[in-house]
């Protein structure tokens, strides 16, 4: 065969994400308790048009028909979420087996299609039970109920995954959720900034706990790691100085999350810089938290450019992108594909992953059917085709970049946005809840078949 542009590996894993809040719907069917969105969603205008995720895409009653529209995709996998007060209603206690029964029957049917099943334990829909106890992640209790919880599942449900993600993304429910845009994501708290670093110590320990049960359960049968929006740290120049900096830069901005995850200690910078507030922790908790990882798997959306600075404390400062910086349909999505390429490169130099997924990327765009139900999406292809052009580049550089995962298959409940921003590569009619191929899903599609992006290369 002839070349083509931008050859993948032969065993590249092509899949697409969703979230459990996201789509499943069913919110109150087969005695699932509630979690920390379904009350925030009940807040008067948290979310946008005062959407909330009751019935979503009704992926848990449609998951058969969305599993054929994944076959034709082609996908390879599907990174799905589990809901936690599915499993656990009260978030610890007893489990609840008709929710388990629904993930089984997914899972069986991804088997079926020949689709590998990548489940998330924890996509930000806390049980509300342990918010009511506990506080939440203010607790080292719920560490340990997320232990139990990983436990559960990878004895009932590991001998058919294939990979699991412990967490999804701590920032947006711990950061953002406990401080930062309490407005935008639950439980909408405002703590204090000592109580803050407690509880990202205890999702971390949590994450640590997890790994460890669901290692004792299965060994090295299924791969264990998680997704984790870390920073897109890109260096503004390719010069030696400015990547330097983007390295430091991304090892110091992940001080309370992947970096102590990846070197089982945190960095003194981060302990400096919190100073009074930093978390109390033990050496034992820093070993359960830096067990060892089959992969890492980064949410990769938007450029945080880094500069050499010999002025800044640190030796390097981060350059924002400014108003006219183009951006797809979300305030914080600027556009800069290189992240494909960059963070793998400059993480794997940081801490030598021995594989490294794409998680999450891509991009909401205020698309709409044409009167023959087709959505021409060019803005989104084009996001894709030049992310997917970077991610290569790490490809050729022998990056250990095993899989892409794009954010998302249909069109789902964007949080306090609600459905007013559409991510899916399958366009949802909210009213019918019928789902039509936009042109990114084929485009998408021809990348699967292909394995590549683009077709044969002109000699
Ligand atoms: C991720 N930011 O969230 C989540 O994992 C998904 O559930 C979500 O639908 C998707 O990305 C698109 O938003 C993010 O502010 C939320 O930079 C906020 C940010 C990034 C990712």
């Amino acid at each position: 065969m002839s070349k083509l542009y931008c050859q993948f590996p032969q065993d590249f894993l092509w899949g697409a994400a969703t979230a459990a809040y996201q789509v499943e719907g069913a919110a109150r069917e087969d005695g699932r308790g509630p979690s920390g969105w379904d009350t925030f969603c009940r807040r008067p205008g948290a979310i946008a048009m005062d959407h909330n995720g009751d019935h979503a895409v009704n992926h848990y009653h449609r998951y058969k028909d969305d599993v054929a529209l994944m076959a034709q995709l082609g996908l390879k996998a599907y990174r799905f979420s589990i809901s936690w007060s599915r499993i656990f209603p009260d978030g610890v206690g007893r489990p609840n087996p008709a929710g388990l029964d629904f993930y089984r029957r997914l899972i069986d049917e991804l088997l079926g299609a020949g689709i590998q099943p990548w489940a998330t334990l924890f996509h930000w829909d806390l049980p509300q039970a342990l918010e009511d106890r506990w506080r939440g992640w203010e607790s080292k209790q719920c560490a340990q109920a997320l232990g139990d919880y990983a436990g559960f599942v990878a004895r009932e449900l590991g001998d058919r995954l294939t990979g699991i993600f412990t967490i999804n993304e701590f920032l947006c429910f711990l950061d953002k959720g406990y401080g930062f845009e309490p407005e935008l994501f639950a439980p909408g708290k405002s703590v204090s900034r000592r109580i803050l670093n407690q509880a990202r110590h205890h999702a971390i320990y949590g994450h640590g706990l997890a790994v460890q049960a669901i290692r004792a359960e299965r060994g090295n049968s299924l791969s264990i790691g998680l997704a984790d929006n870390i920073s897109g740290c890109v260096p503004v120049r390719e010069t030696k100085e400015d990547i330097a900096a983007a390295k430091a830069a991304l090892r110091e901005l992940s001080g309370m999350y992947i970096t102590p995850i990846l070197e089982g200690s945190y960095p003194t910078t981060y302990l400096e810089d919190e100073a009074a507030n930093a978390p109390v922790f033990t050496e034992e908790e820093m070993k359960v938290i830096g067990s060892p990882l089959d992969f890492v798997g980064f949410n990769l959306y938007a450029p945080v450019f880094i500069r050499h600075d010999p002025e800044a404390r640190r030796g390097w400062s981060h350059l924002p992108c400014d108003d006219a910086y183009p951006r797809m349909s979300m305030p914080w999505l600027a556009i800069e594909p290189s992240i494909l390429y960059w963070v793998p490169r400059l993480a794997h130099e940081l801490w030598d992953i021995p594989a490294i997924y794409i998680t999450e990327n891509g991009c909401s765009y205020p698309d709409r059917p044409d009167a023959k139900n087709q959505v021409w999406d060019t803005a989104r292809v084009m996001y894709l085709k030049q992310h997917l052009i970077a991610l290569h580049r790490g490809v050729l550089e022998d990056l250990p970049i095993k899989g892409y995962f794009l954010w998302s298959l249909f069109d789902n409940f964007e949080w306090a946005f609600g459905y007013t921003k559409r991510f899916g590569l399958f366009y949802v009619n909210y009213e019918t809840m019928d789902r039509f191929p936009k042109l990114s899903a084929k485009f998408y599609r021809d990348v699967i078949k292909q394995n590549a992006v683009g077709g044969p290369a002109r000699n």
